[in-house]
């Protein structure tokens, strides 16, 4: 069995780099005003797709999602307001898409609508054909619509239920097109309904979630997509494991098989949520180099680059008085999943490494002893900021770390966790951040020493 996945793998990834990569990849979403976000607030920010096309950009920022939602559409060409009779459906088929999501049926379940039930499988079919046939050759994944919490507007949740779900497996099977169960995912949400049919800005997140990928390729949360990533998908080969399912892409497919491993081919080596990396590699200039951006940032005062002196190729030294790295803005610690490290070697208690401008130190060292400190904390009356009982400033090489997930905060010394909390809501704001200086440049705050390899990545990584 092993011998015959290493074959599949080596195949995948042959065929993988056979293929012309496309550039950007377009999700279209097809439905009704549920797609289209009708009553919720700031639906360009809110509706379902717009938040899907949020989570899909941390799997791979080539992926944009549009939002093709007609209010009242249905999927019967027969019924009061068909989807193929729409503007937006033409719109569909000129943009191209690489993935189409069908979420229809909701506004079928109308009595009215619903005395054409004998054409919603050809109906189906033909709305899937018309996409299936484009030149871009979408993947299809089609929705089971989400439960109607009140029968509104007409709309019947026993239609919903025994009818227009059974007839959308069947059509599933029937085009070998993909299903997404959004009536089991929101099924206990109905508070996030407020009349009962349209999900409010939570509600729309569900939808979202239940449709994104759950992880990026990045498996184990190292950083990178190697072998060790490869070789969970073979550990779970077979099974419906949603941390691996990520093909066919982006929406997965719930078995894990070769299209997951074809897909994560495609990301091999690559390192996701990478959105700034300053390896300090320069032999010259003012100038340190983002390697995974365009942040490329600028050194201020005399430090030292030193070529042979890093612990990854090379590093900067700081003097300790008036040297420091400034950067443009990167990201802001209130709003999502974040990591960030360096390597560092030398400095003196109540030194930084990395702060934001007018902000908090994110990573700095405790006054009196050289210990990890990280003072980005909460904006409530009893946040404060989390210490290590670690000390780096022993000049020697460590690589520091904080990271945030959801609400926990962790500071890492050489992958090792070194203290831990929960912290609601950090304060952050849209400034640049600081490489070996405090937040106000503090006298004192000033890095005296080495520092390399800083890396920031918009979600959790495990050190
Ligand atoms: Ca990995
Ligand atoms: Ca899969
Ligand atoms: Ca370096």
């Amino acid at each position: 069995m092993k011998k015959t996945i290493s074959l599949v793998m080596i195949l995948a990834i042959l065929f993988v780099l056979t293929v012309d990569m496309a550039n950007a990849k377009l999700v279209a979403c097809v439905g009704d005003s549920i797609t289209y976000g009708s009553g919720i607030s700031n639906r360009n920010y809110n509706s379902y797709p717009a938040q899907l096309d949020r989570m899909l950009q941390k799997f791979d920022n080539q992926w944009q999602v549009q939002n093709f939602g007609v209010s009242g559409a249905t999927l019967l060409r027969n019924a009061d307001k068909p989807y193929v009779q729409q503007s937006a459906y033409n719109q569909v088929l000129a943009a191209e898409p690489d993935a189409v999501i069908i979420k229809l049926g909701t506004n079928d379940s109308k009595p009215h609508n619903w005395i054409h039930k004998d054409d919603f499988i050809s109906d189906y079919i033909f709305l899937i054909d018309t996409f299936a046939e484009l030149p871009s050759k979408p993947k299809i994944w089609i929705c089971k619509p989400v439960p109607a919490f009140n029968d509104n507007f007409g709309i019947s949740n026993a239609v919903i239920k025994d009818e227009i779900i059974p007839l959308v497996s069947q059509i599933a099977e029937l085009k070998s097109a993909e299903v997404i169960d959004l009536y089991t995912a929101l099924s206990d949400a109905s508070a996030l309904f407020p009349d009962g049919i349209h999900p409010n800005a939570e509600g729309a997140k569900l939808i979202a979630e239940a449709i994104a990928p759950v992880s990026t390729p990045d498996f184990n949360g190292d950083g990178i997509v190697d072998a060790a990533d490869m070789s969970i998908i073979v550990d779970h080969w077979g099974e419906n494991y949603p941390l691996c399912d990520i093909g066919p892409a982006p929406f997965g497919d719930n078995i894990i098989d070769v299209q997951d491993l074809i897909v994560l081919a495609e990301y091999l080596f690559t390192e996701p949520g990478l959105i700034a990396y300053w390896k300090l590699d320069e032999t010259e200039g003012i100038v340190a180099k983002d390697s995974a951006g365009a942040n490329d940032a600028n050194i201020v005062g005399d430090p030292l680059w030193q070529p042979d002196g890093g612990m990854v190729d090379g590093a900067l030294q700081l003097d300790g008085v008036d040297d420091y790295v400034g950067t443009d803005f990167i990201l802001n610690p209130t709003e999502e999943s974040f990591s960030v490290f360096a390597w560092v070697k030398g400095g003196a208690a109540g030194q930084v490494v990395l702060s934001q401008a007018g902000g908090a130190n994110w990573l700095s060292t405790n006054p009196s002893d050289g210990n990890l400190i990280t003072e980005l904390k909460g904006t409530g009356r009893s946040a404060s900021p989390l210490q290590s009982q670690t000390i780096i400033t022993d000049d020697n090489w460590h690589r520091i770390g904080l990271v945030r997930d959801g609400s926990l905060r962790t500071l890492y010394v050489d992958s090792v966790a070194v203290a831990q909390d929960t912290q609601d809501g950090l304060g952050g704001l849209e400034n640049g951040l600081y490489i070996g200086i405090g937040n106000a440049m503090q006298p004192g705050t000033y890095w005296s020493g080495l520092i390399d390899d800083v890396r920031i990545y918009n979600r959790v990584v495990t050190p």
